[in-house]
C-alpha cells in the first residue's frame, strides 16, 4: 500500500530529511464515524530534499489507487480560481513560442476533476479532454458536459490514451504533479502525448510560496513531490520535455506554471526571473523547517489560549491542508467540534485523526461559533467575504499562518 524511499524520485541520488511533521492519517481520508477517523493509520510526514538534484519530496509515497480511485477533493466554485483561469489561457495565448493559435489546439488534461479549468478554456480551443482517475468526479464532469476519461495517466496507459485522443496539442497537469510517484514516468508519458510541436502545461503549489509563507500544511502524503523551477527543468529535460517558459501565480498559496515543448527552443524573460531567485532554495529549506516548529506550537497555544477564555472555535474548510494542521497541534473534536465545507461529498463525515463532524455552510449559519480557524485560508477572501453577517455579529477568523492572525472585531 506504501513504499518508503531513500532515493531520489528524480534522479535517484540519496535524500535527507528536511523536517519532520510526526506520523499523520491520511489527509482526504475522511471516514462515516468518529470512532473510525480516531482509529485511521497513521503513516510518517516527513519532508526531505537530494542531495544530488535538490528535489524535495516525502520519503513516503502510498499507492495511488488508495490515495485518489475515490476522492472527496472536488474544485470549489470560487471567483479567485476563475480569474485564475482567466489569466492562465491568457498567459497560454501570450506564449511565444507556440506552433499554433489557441483556437486550433486540441488540449487533454490530466487529472481534471469537475473539468473546472477545461470548462474555462472551452470556447477558446478547438476540443477539449479529462482524463480523471476518480471515477466518481469523472461520471459527473461528463454528466455536466466535459468529456473525461475515467482512468488514470500513467506511462502504462499512455498508447491507449494516444490512441484514442492523440496527439495532443497542449497537455494540461494542474496541480497534480505532486501526486505521483512515478513522476519520470508520468513526465515520459505526456511527451508521448504530444504531437511534435505540442507543449505541456505544468501547475503546481511553488516550493518558494510554500517555505517563504510557512505553508506547512501543504505537507500531506498526497502532496509527494514540491516543485521548484531548477529542479523540475532538470527532470523534465531527463524526460523529454523542455522549459520554455515559468511564472508564479497566486493560486493555492503560490503556484509554479512552467510551458514546456519536446522541441524546446528560446526561454521567456519569466523563466529566467523565476529561475535567478532560486539561488537560495536550501537556505530557504532550512529556516522553513526551523519557523515549523516555531509554527505548531504557536498555533496550539493560540488556539488553546482561545478555548480558555471560554470562545468556541470551528474550522472554515475541510480541507486536506486543515487536516495536516490540525493532526500537527494535536486537536481533536472535543476542542473544535465542526468544520465547515461546501462541497456535499465531504459533509456528515469526519475529519482524519481529528473526528470533526464537516457540515454544510448552511447548517454552519445556525450554529455559528465565535471564531473560525481559516484552514481554506487559500480563499480567504471569498470566504470572508460570505460570511459578513457572522463578522457583522462579532464573529472572527483565526488565520493560521505564517503565524495565527485574529481577523475582525469582538
Ligand atoms: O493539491 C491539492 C489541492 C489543489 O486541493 C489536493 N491534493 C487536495 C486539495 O487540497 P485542499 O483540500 O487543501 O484544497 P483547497 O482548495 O484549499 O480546499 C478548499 C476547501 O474549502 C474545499 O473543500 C471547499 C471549501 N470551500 C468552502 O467550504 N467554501 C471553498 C470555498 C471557496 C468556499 O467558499
Ligand atoms: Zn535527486
Amino acid at each position: 500500500m506504501y513504499r518508503i524511499l531513500t532515493r531520489c524520485r528524480a534522479c535517484q541520488g540519496p535524500i535527507k530529511q528536511v523536517v519532520s511533521l510526526g506520523h499523520s492519517p491520511l489527509a482526504n481520508s475522511l471516514t462515516a464515524t468518529r470512532d473510525e477517523a480516531m482509529s485511521l493509520p497513521r503513516f510518517p510526514l516527513n519532508l526531505c530534499s537530494c542531495e544530488q538534484c535538490g528535489f524535495v519530496q516525502l520519503d513516503i509515497a502510498i499507492e495511488s489507487r488508495v490515495l485518489f480511485e475515490h476522492y472527496v477533493y472536488v474544485t470549489p466554485n470560487a471567483r479567485s480560481l476563475e480569474a485564475h483561469y482567466e489569466s492562465l489561457v491568457a498567459a497560454l495565448d501570450a506564449f511565444p513560442y507556440k506552433a499554433k493559435p489557441l483556437a486550433e489546439m486540441r488540449v487533454v488534461e490530466m487529472g481534471s476533476n469537475n473539468g473546472a479549468f477545461l470548462r474555462a478554456i472551452r470556447s477558446r480551443v478547438r476540443s477539449v479532454v479529462g482524463i480523471e482517475p476518480a471515477k466518481n468526479i469523472a461520471e459527473q464532469a461528463n454528466l455536466d458536459g466535459i468529456p473525461t476519461i475515467p482512468e488514470f495517466f500513467t506511462e502504462q496507459s499512455v498508447e491507449d490514451l494516444r490512441e484514442k485522443v492523440g496527439p495532443v496539442d497542449m497537455f494540461v497537469a494542474r496541480h497534480c504533479m505532486a501526486h505521483l510517484d512515478d513522476l519520470p514516468g508520468t513526465l515520459r508519458a505526456i511527451s508521448k502525448m504530444l504531437a511534435d510541436d505540442g507543449i505541456a502545461v505544468i501547475e503546481n503549489a511553488y516550493l518558494r510560496s510554500t517555505l517563504g509563507g510557512t505553508q506547512l500544511d501543504q505537507i500531506y502524503h498526497e502532496h509527494m513531490s514540491y516543485f521548484a523551477l531548477r529542479s523540475l527543468s532538470r527532470l523534465m529535460l531527463s524526460c523529454g520535455l523542455q522549459v520554455q517558459h515559468a511564472h508564479v501565480a497566486g493560486v493555492h498559496g503560490g503556484s509554479i506554471v512552467v510551458i514546456a515543448s519536446k522541441r524546446g527552443g528560446p526561454v521567456t524573460s519569466d523563466h529566467d526571473n523565476v529561475w535567478n531567485e532560486e539561488e537560495l532554495l536550501d537556505e530557504e529549506l532550512h529556516q522553513f523547517a526551523f519557523r515549523t516548529h516555531a509554527a505548531i506550537g504557536g498555533l496550539r497555544e493560540s488556539v488553546r489560549h482561545l478555548l480558555s477564555q471560554g470562545f468556541d472555535i470551528h474550522t472554515y474548510g475541510a480541507t486536506a491542508k486543515g487536516n495536516t494542521l490540525l493532526n500537527a497541534i494535536g486537536l481533536s473534536s472535543d476542542e473544535i467540534p465542526f468544520a465547515v465545507d461546501s462541497t456535499p461529498l465531504k459533509q456528515g463525515r469526519y475529519l482524519p485523526g481529528s473526528g470533526v463532524l464537516v457540515i454544510s455552510e448552511q447548517d454552519a449559519a445556525r450554529k455559528q461559533p465565535d471564531i473560525y480557524l481559516l484552514t481554506a485560508w487559500n480563499y480567504a477572501e471569498e470566504i470572508m467575504g460570505k460570511q459578513t453577517a457572522f463578522r457583522e455579529a462579532g464573529g472572527r477568523f483565526l488565520v493560521p499562518l505564517p503565524f495565527p492572525r485574529l481577523i475582525g472585531k469582538r
